[in-house]
């Protein structure tokens, strides 16, 4: 993966909710391109294996446990500046902070139920994409 993609995931709450074809509407009208694409489960053990950076941080626990808590969407997407262009689109981590029509000011919960995932740098989204994705699901 290269400076052009980013990897994403549709959270629980926001799959819960109904929100699934509202914010891959945003995503792709804002020239997002999908790479790859799934719907599943993640068991706490992949999920803690996922947020694995985030171990030492109080939240660990409850983010782990938030994120096997229902199915979610995961993606590749690409487009230009893609890290920097989708961190825009989906606003601050906490939703009360988030800017008028951002993805997680629109869809998400709380700071913990947040909506979605994007990655926070190039080197991260190519992690995180082959966390999920095997060569012959990337297109
Ligand atoms: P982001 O998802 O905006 O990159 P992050 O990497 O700092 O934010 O944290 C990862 C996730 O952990 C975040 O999307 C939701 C959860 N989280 C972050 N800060 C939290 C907090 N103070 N309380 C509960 N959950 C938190
Ligand atoms: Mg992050």
């Amino acid at each position: 993966m290269k400076e052009n993609k980013t990897f994403t995931m549709i959270k629980p709450d926001a799959v819960a909710n109904g929100h699934i074809g509202a914010i891959l509407d945003q995503i792709i009208k804002a020239g997002f391109k999908i790479k790859a694409m799934k719907y599943v489960a993640l068991s706490e053990q992949i999920a803690g294996q996922f947020y694995e950076v985030h171990k030492e941080r109080p939240f660990y626990g409850e983010l782990v446990e938030f994120m096997s808590s229902g199915p979610i969407v995961a993606a590749i997407l690409e487009k230009d500046n893609a890290v920097e262009d989708f961190r825009k689109l989906i606003g601050a981590t906490d939703p009360a902070k988030a800017d008028k029509g951002t993805i997680r000011q629109l869809f998400a919960e709380s700071i913990g139920a947040n909506a979605i995932h994007g990655s926070d740098s190039a080197e991260n989204a190519e992690i995180e994409g082959n966390f999920f994705f095997s060569a012959f699901e990337k297109f």
